[in-house]
């Protein structure tokens, strides 16, 4: 009788030819020599032990218990086997810490997100804690409230799983997740302690021990100005609740083991991280740190997703050979190749600059870039994964749709990373407002965009012209927007930055191919920035507002 041998997974490192070769190429030498130990052993546990427990703890979900059977409040969150080993594994291996220790000095963000992209696919989002906690201290740690840093820092970025905490970001209230300037939130002062009343509607891992969150000083004007960024715990000495009730856990398309949480906060105690006003602007560090994960996040799905797919294709017979060796089959896995090592680039070339920013190595352009580019990143690698992850398990046929293979939750996971973080749209907005930013006006933002495209290509002479194409394509939209006022502007926004974010990936594409050409002797980067580019970068599309009108 027949038997399908299932797709399995090797070292997740060693295997992976896309994060060595641009480890080689930004990391020196002696560098990647002194952190690949860490990257193999990652890779060693993504591939075996995380990945056989993801298997085996497949319908396994978070449980909240509210009372106890004397009719007390416990709220209690179990949590289930996978993340809890992978909460031990997270922090003895640093996959928070090493970005602080900065052992590499700013390229310790790339060894870092390197640690998350391995680490992620194998632990059912357990990056989403570890995204809130990253992005909790690099907000305290910039917050100048020196009292709040000695005590919540040194427990987001141990390795001591006994001392380590994680940490929630709860913003999103009933009125919304992306105008959040709504926020109904109270803070009180009481006796001289702030004190919060209202509503949380989706929270980030609940599990966590302390939350960056936003309330309203009573008196306050209302919008984002007129909140306050406030640091909570979320449980005294004793283990109790702070006044925080967990109404229920979200009923969630996926990230499943994530607890992600309705609270009523009746008088939880809190205390301002940098001021009594302006809570949106001051909660933005943490925005683009947890941004940076959403882009590694999705990049690492692609990836796991192609990983199984390529192994498959090898196992699987059809019409008288492997998939691997049928010249459909392989065209659709060379297309989500590029794909996902476009969206690679991108991503850890926003944890490149990240890491400059965090070492004060960056120069104001490059300070304009990241800003730019974790918004248009963010939106794209999100739209790439949810592309990705579909055809990848319309690869392996109806075993694809199939639960206890475990592949179609690498399809429900990715829909959340166009979503949360802010969604598509949201971010498009952003990225108008970022290319606005500093001095700059929209026109500036674009040309310091484009020069950062063109010294990518500058010298290759098949990818020059498209960059240069889809560049004016964008410019002239933005002439045209701008003249035609706010409403053009932002209804042709979402084509606009998706466009962006796929000429930059296709210049940080060639880039790493030249380099890869020359010191590898390899052609496979060069294959994928031609493949890419024959996808189709641009995206701006002609598009008849008037359209809009007559359709709606
Ligand atoms: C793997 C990852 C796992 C993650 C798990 C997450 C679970 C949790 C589920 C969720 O709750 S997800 C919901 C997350 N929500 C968002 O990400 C919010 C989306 N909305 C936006 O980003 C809006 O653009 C924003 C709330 C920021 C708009 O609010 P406002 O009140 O209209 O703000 P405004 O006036 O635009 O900006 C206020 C200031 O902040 C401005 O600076 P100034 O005061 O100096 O002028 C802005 O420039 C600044 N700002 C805003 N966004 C910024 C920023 N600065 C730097 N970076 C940014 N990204």
């Amino acid at each position: 009788m027949f038997e399908q041998t299932p797709p399995t997974l090797g070292n997740q490192y060693s295997d992976d030819l896309l994060l060595r070769s641009y480890l080689a190429r930004v990391l020196p030498p002696d560098v990647l020599r002194d952190l690949e130990e860490s990257l193999v052993e990652m890779g060693r546990l993504a591939g075996s032990e995380l990945y056989e427990l993801q298997l085996a703890d497949r319908l396994n979900e978070p449980t909240l218990t509210q009372w106890d059977a004397w009719g007390n409040r416990i709220d209690k969150i179990e949590l289930t086997p996978l993340w809890r080993l992978a909460e031990r594994i997270a922090s003895e291996n640093g996959v928070v810490a090493t970005a602080y220790e900065q052992k590499h000095g700013s390229l310790s963000r790339v060894h870092q997100c390197a640690l998350a992209y391995l680490f992620t696919p194998s632990t059912d989002i357990y990056s989403c804690p570890l995204a809130m906690t990253d992005g909790a201290a690099r907000t305290l740690l910039g917050s100048g409230n020196q009292a709040l840093i000695d005590r919540a820092v040194p427990h987001l970025i141990t390795r001591d799983p006994k001392e380590f905490w994680t940490a929630g970001q709860w913003m999103t209230e009933l009125t919304g997740g992306s105008d959040v300037g709504l926020t109904e939130t109270i803070a009180k002062e009481e006796s001289g302690v702030f004190r919060l009343y209202g509503r949380k509607w989706f929270t980030s891992a609940i599990s966590s021990q302390m939350a960056l969150t936003l309330a309203r000083p009573e008196g306050n004007p209302p919008g984002g100005r007129g909140l306050a960024l406030f640091y909570l715990e979320t449980r005294d000495e004793l283990g109790r609740p702070q006044n925080i009730q967990i109404n229920r856990l979200k009923d969630k398309l996926g990230t499943r083991k994530v607890p992600t949480a309705e609270l009523t906060l009746d008088g939880t105690p809190a205390q301002f991280v940098k001021a009594a006003t302006d809570g949106v602007r001051n909660i933005a560090p943490l925005l683009n740190i947890t941004r940076l994960w959403n882009g590694i996040s999705a990049v690492s799905l692609m990836r796991r997703g192609l990983a199984l797919s390529f192994d498959y294709a090898h196992k699987r017979f059809a019409f008288g050979a492997p998939l691997s060796e049928k010249p459909l089959h392989r065209d659709t896995l060379a297309t989500l190749l590029a794909e996902t090592a476009a969206a690679f680039q991108l991503a850890f070339y926003v944890a490149e600059l990240t890491g400059r920013s965090e070492t004060r190595e960056i120069s104001d352009d490059d300070a304009l870039l990241l800003r730019v580019l974790t918004p248009v990143m963010k939106l794209t690698t999100g739209k790439q994964a949810v592309m990705v992850a579909s055809e990848v398990l319309e690869t392996f046929g109806g075993a694809g749709y199939v639960e206890d293979t475990g592949l179609p939750v690498l399809l429900r996971d990715s829909q959340v990373l166009p979503i949360w973080e802010g969604t598509t749209n949201v971010l498009a907005l952003d990225t108008l407002r970022a290319l606005q930013s500093g001095d700059n006006d929209l026109k500036r933002g674009l040309a310091r965009f484009e020069s950062a495209v063109m010294s990518c290509v500058e010298d290759a002479a098949g990818a020059n012209p498209i960059a240069r194409s889809a560049l004016d394509h964008a410019a002239n939209w933005l002439n045209e927007a701008m003249r035609a006022g706010q409403p053009a502007l932002e209804a042709g926004a979402r084509r606009f930055s998706l466009t962006l974010g796929r000429i930059m990936e296709f210049a940080l594409l060639v880039k790493h191919a030249k380099w890869s050409k020359e010191h590898e002797h390899d052609e496979r980067a060069a294959a994928a920035a031609r493949r890419f580019a024959a996808s189709g970068i641009d995206l701006i599309g002609e598009y008849d507002d008037q359209d809009v009108n007559a359709l709606l």
